[in-house]
């Protein structure tokens, strides 16, 4: 009989820090599919290679893994509000997980840098909307400033709940492979979710579920890099609108994730971001968000520079889905619009479109 997933909090509940009779607010979260990428392996001379597909959970990233548990224990908190700044997946999940709770959700986005799929969502959800003329981390300051002096409780990954949340996606690679793979390779922006796998593996390593913990490596926008240039960047710049974050929040707890692991964070260019989004859409079959593809483009980096070793098993976190940012997909190399082309409803003139050969 098909098993129904209950959400990553019912799933994992005995190694959650959340109490039995806390309230859950779950809308099916986790449980998404680890796909295995033979054409990423064969690309960076791998033994093997998966992508965790995060687009697959109900807002479409992997920020209703963390969500799930923030707004329960809001819930369980007795909170009317929750507020949260965001890029735009911590915002459309935000206002979903809220609408769930049946409570009032606040997001605060840098006007005019969030995509519209994003903010499509938030709306839908009814989230009370304010587009701030900063960055996200003008966004972040404000929201910690109304939250610690009104009403409303925060939701972002300082909120060590959502971490915990999210460590349940380094639970599911173990349970999936039996094993913990030799790199975990993750794009990075506050770096709440590399420090939430970190946190996952180093739990099964306790419990003898594993015997060792993947290098952890992170990889970031060069204009938005402030893991690789060892400070805060002022005016982060790139085209990866989700991961365009100048002053990460988990800066302390993703160095020792970095540390411990034997980890390392990098860097990569926006074209080499875009050929990434394009070869996993193309080569592997699985579409995801710009931003998404900055972990495997790191990860294809390494590798010519000689830097992946030949039997190693990696997993890569795809964090949030294509269709959060299609239209990416609609612009070849050199940026160009791509358009189908248009025909008429006759057969004999779309087979010679296509260049059909008559079958015998
Ligand atoms: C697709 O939504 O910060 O390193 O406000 O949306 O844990 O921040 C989003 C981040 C990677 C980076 N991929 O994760 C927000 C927000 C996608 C993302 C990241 C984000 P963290």
């Amino acid at each position: 009989m098909a098993h129904l997933w209950r959400g990553v909090i019912r799933e994992y509940m005995d190694r959650l820090d959340i109490k039995s009779d806390n309230p859950i607010i779950t809308l099916g979260e986790g449980g998404t599919p680890l796909v295995q990428a033979p054409a990423l392996a064969k690309l960076v001379g791998a033994e093997a290679a998966w992508l965790k597909f995060e687009g697959m959970n109900p807002t479409g990233s992997f920020k209703d893994r963390g969500m799930t548990m923030a707004v329960s224990k809001a819930v369980g908190h007795g909170a009317q509000a929750v507020i949260c700044a965001s890029t735009g997946n911590t915002s459309a999940s935000a206002a979903a997980y809220a609408a769930a709770a049946g409570i009032q959700s606040v997001v605060l986005v840098p006007k005019g840098k969030i995509s519209l799929g994003k903010l499509s969502q938030a709306v839908a959800h009814k989230a009370q909307i304010l587009q701030v003329k900063g960055n996200f981390d003008d966004c972040l300051r404000l929201a910690r400033e109304l939250s610690e002096n009104y009403a409303v409780h925060l939701v972002n990954s300082v909120n060590p709940d959502r971490i915990e949340g999210q460590k349940t996606g380094a639970f599911e690679v173990v349970d999936a492979l039996g094993y913990a793979p030799d790199l975990h390779v993750l794009p990075v922006g506050n770096a709440g979710n590399y420090s939430a796998y970190f946190k996952g593996y180093q739990e099964d390593l306790e419990a003898g579920r594993i015997y060792k913990i993947p290098q952890m490596w992170g990889y970031q926008a060069e204009g938005s890099a402030p893991f690789t240039v060892g400070h805060p960047v002022a005016k982060p710049e790139t085209i990866a609108t989700a991961i365009r974050i100048g002053n990460p929040a988990s800066w302390d707890l993703a160095q020792n994730a970095r540390e411990v692991s034997g980890g390392r964070f990098g860097a990569v260019t926006d074209a080499e971001i875009l050929w990434m989004h394009r070869f996993l859409s193309q080569e592997v079959g699985v579409f995801v968000e710009p931003s998404s593809a900055t972990g495997a483009a790191g990860l294809f980096k390494a590798s010519k520079a000689g830097e992946v070793a030949a039997g190693s098993k990696i997993v890569v976190t795809v964090t949030g889905h294509g269709l959060k940012d299609p239209m990416w997909a609609l612009k070849d190399e050199r940026g160009k619009e791509i358009k189908p082309t248009s025909v008429s409803a006759k057969a004999a003139e779309v087979a010679e479109r296509l260049g059909l050969s008559k079958s015998s």
